[in-house]
Formats: structure tokens, sequence, C-alpha cells
């Protein structure tokens, strides 16, 4: 008997840095996809030498290679929803905004500026070039506190000034703000705001060492759960659950900052 496949199955894109040891960038977005059932395909941005412990280094790709594969994947298989991470550079920011604007699909942009330990994904004109371009092009975007700050020009440390600071980022150009709370000194409530509702999610602090990869494992998750048709605040609240349980069974990899279990199961 011919086999046809799955036809329904969806499709998810990222376009992010890649981190060799597994946890974070665009090998936990494929993992992340796959766990939610979409195919998942990846443009690498940045090339990162790193483990658990530190960034040893960061080598961006040229703006150039970065286009050609978006549109060489894009010519083949069309993405149904689609994340960018780490872009290292203003001159692959302006790339990825020019694609995302004619690409048709959801764009979830999580505005990757540090690394854990504090290396610089994105340079200063690439932050710039991400307001001014990208988050007019996308669908939501995923800050955590600092980013948000960075983002909105204000110091942001609370619910208070997570609402604000969604608000100034709206003004940008983007409809959906999440602002992350993972950071906050009580329970990590997460902030998002669509067209001036907001909703707050919950979710008890987890006190482990292992958080390597978060912010890329929830926007993964969004964007998978986006590309299956879920509504935003609904995946946004599946996604927060998924990356809760996965911090919680996180394995016990590595001698520093450790990967989530990509594994988890909340449904
Ligand atoms: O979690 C932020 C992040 C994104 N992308 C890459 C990373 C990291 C953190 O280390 O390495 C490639």
């Amino acid at each position: 008997m011919l086999d046809f496949g799955v036809p329904s199955m969806r499709v998810a894109m990222t376009i992010a840095g890649s981190d060799p040891s597994g946890g974070a960038g665009l090998q936990a977005d494929l993992k992340t996809f796959h766990q939610f059932g979409v195919y998942g395909m990846a443009v690498p941005t940045v090339l990162t030498v790193q483990n658990t412990r530190a960034v040893e280094s960061i080598s961006a790709l040229d703006p150039s290679l970065v286009r050609a594969q978006l549109e060489c994947v894009q010519r083949d298989i069309q993405a149904d929803a689609a994340k960018t991470g780490a872009l290292g550079t203003d001159g692959i920011v302006r790339m990825v905004a020019n694609w995302a604007r004619d690409c048709g699909a959801p764009i979830v942009v999580d505005p990757v500026i540090l690394s854990t330990g504090g290396n610089a994904l994105a340079s200063g004109s690439a932050v710039a070039a991400m307001v001014r371009y990208l988050l007019p092009a996308c669908f939501l975007v995923t800050p955590n506190l600092y980013e948000a700050g960075a983002l909105a020009d204000m110091e942001v440390r609370d619910l208070t000034t997570m609402r604000v600071a969604a608000e100034r980022i709206s003004a940008l150009g983007v409809r959906r703000v999440l602002v992350k709370g993972g950071h906050l000194a009580g329970d990590a409530t997460d902030l998002l705001w669509i067209d001036g509702e907001v909703t707050t999610f919950r979710s008890d602090r987890i006190g482990i060492a292992s958080k390597h990869g978060t912010g890329c494992t929830y926007s993964a998750a969004i964007t998978a759960l986006l590309a299956r048709g879920r509504p935003p605040i609904r995946a946004v609240d599946e996604a927060k659950r998924f990356v809760t349980e996965a911090m919680r069974s996180a394995p016990r990899l590595g001698g520093g900052n450790g990967p989530l279990n990509h594994h988890a199961r909340t449904r």
C-alpha cells in the first residue's frame, strides 16, 4: 500500500543562533517544535561556541547567506509560523525584517540581546534595527524584563512597569507584546498585551540551576502552537505550562546553567 504521509502536518521555522550544547538557540527551537508535533525548519544567523558553563565566542553569518537560506527554503516549503532568536547584527535584522514583511505567516520575535551569562547576542545597532524594522513586521514580541527595558527605554521591575513597557513597545508598531516576568522577585508572572487588553499568566518560581534556553523554548512553543492554529492567548497559556514543566523536570546535564527537558508533557 502506498503511504502518503501526514497531509495536515504544520510547519514552523526558526531563524536563530546555533547553540552546539543543544539547550538554547535553534537546537532548542527544533526540539520544541517536534514536541508539539510540528515539522521544524531552522535558519542559523550566528554560530556560538558554548557549553552550559560559558559562551566562548559568537560569529555572525553574512546577511546575504541568511537571506539565501530563507529564500531557498520558502520557494519550496511555506512555514505556518516563524520565530526569530539571536540575530547578531543590524544587517541580519534588516534582512529578516524584509523577509518577514512578505512571508505571510505570523512571526514571533524573541528579542534576544544577551546570553544568560551576559554575552551580547545582538549588537547595539541590531537592537535599534529590531525596533525600527522587525517589530513592525511581527505578530508577537516576547521580551524578558531586561529586553523590555531596552526596547521601551525604561526600567522594568514589577507588574506595573511591565504594563507600561508593553504599551510603549506596542507603540513601536506591534499589536501583541508578551513581557516575561521570569526574573521578577516573586512568582513568575508574564503579562500579555493585545491591542490594550492585558492578560496575566502566573506560575510558581522554580528554583533550579537549569534555565539555559528558557526564553528560546517558550517562544518556540508559542510559535508551534500558532502554527497549529491556536489563538494567541491560548498559545501563550499552553506554552507557559510546557516551559514550567520543562524546567521542573530538567535533566541534570553539564556543569553550568543546564538545559530544560524538551520532552516535557503537559497535555
Ligand atoms: O537564551 C538566549 C539565547 C539565544 N540564542 C542562543 C543562545 C542563547 C543563550 O545562551 O546561546 C544561540
